[in-house]
């Protein structure tokens, strides 16, 4: 395989599966417990913000307790060890790739363990529950405390910084992801439309696997660490 100068990682829930949490879409995923017009978006929280906040103080916790697996070590290595520019942009919002090591990442839906203030927008890390009565240290307000996740209806975080990537982008491998959350599933076009080589690694084809002008299937602390190892 040529040696690649930019790549561009895209990753998902089937990432951290592996370490114990649960995806959305697998047949006993997050959405099949839970609607996500009632826990995931705007006017859920407006709505009913005890319920939401109660949706994420679980998944919360277990986002606490578990430990990245070696599909996240692999691409931590893969970013530190790889001669060229390495950006992972990854759709989950637990803590697993940073605390394997990734440091060039962007969480383009938030993150779990940060709150945020939906009346002033201070964000800072947070481990603890979420309730409405939580007063804001920056606008002294209650009632508009919120996990720091982006939404459905809400403009994904940090978007222009990941078009420009995968327009520069010579490589773009996406990891664990069913492909069906935009904008994150249409990536692979624009990287393609970059020239870039797409490569798609899942336990199963994903709603945009034809998109992908190579794809490998298996288990991703199998195929992850395998991959890296033939870009290394
Ligand atoms: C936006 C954070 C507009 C929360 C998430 C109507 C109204 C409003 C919007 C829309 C609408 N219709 C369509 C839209 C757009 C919408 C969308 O795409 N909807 C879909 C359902 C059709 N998108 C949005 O709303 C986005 N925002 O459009 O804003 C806008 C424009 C301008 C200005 C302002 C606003 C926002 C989307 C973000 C929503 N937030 N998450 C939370 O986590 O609770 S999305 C949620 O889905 C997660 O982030 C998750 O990461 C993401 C995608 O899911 P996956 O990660 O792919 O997980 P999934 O379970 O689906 O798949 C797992 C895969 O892994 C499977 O393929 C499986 O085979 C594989 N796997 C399993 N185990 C393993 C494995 N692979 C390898 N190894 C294993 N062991």
């Amino acid at each position: 395989m040529p040696v690649h100068e930019r790549i561009v990682i895209l990753t998902g829930a089937g990432l951290s599966a592996e370490s114990g949490l649960s995806t959305f879409r697998d047949k006993d995923g997050i959405w099949s417990r839970h609607r996500i017009e009632d826990v995931a978006t705007p006017e859920a929280f407006s709505r009913d913000p005890e319920r939401v906040l109660e949706f994420y103080n679980t998944r919360r916790k277990s986002a606490a307790g578990v430990k990245p697996n070696a599909a996240h070590v692999a691409l931590a290595k893969l970013e530190q060890e790889h001669p060229g520019e390495v950006l992972t942009v990854t759709q989950n919002i637990d803590p697993l790739h940073e605390m394997a090591g990734a440091r060039n990442l962007i969480h383009m839906h938030g993150e779990i363990l940060k709150k945020l203030c939906a009346y002033c927008g201070a964000k800072e890390p947070w481990e603890d529950d979420l309730s409405t009565e939580l007063v804001c240290r920056t606008c002294n307000k209650a009632g508009g405390m919120r996990p720091d996740v982006v939404w459905f209806g809400e403009m994904p975080y940090q978007m222009e910084e990941i078009a420009l990537a995968l327009g520069a982008c010579d490589l773009f491998i996406s990891i664990g992801t069913s492909g069906t959350v935009y904008p994150a599933a249409g990536f692979v076009m624009e990287a393609r439309n970059a020239g870039a080589h797409t490569v798609e690694l899942n336990l199963e084809p994903s709603e945009g696997a034809t998109l992908f002008a190579k794809a490998i299937h298996g288990k991703a602390t199998e195929i992850v660490p395998a991959f890296v190892d033939e870009l290394l």
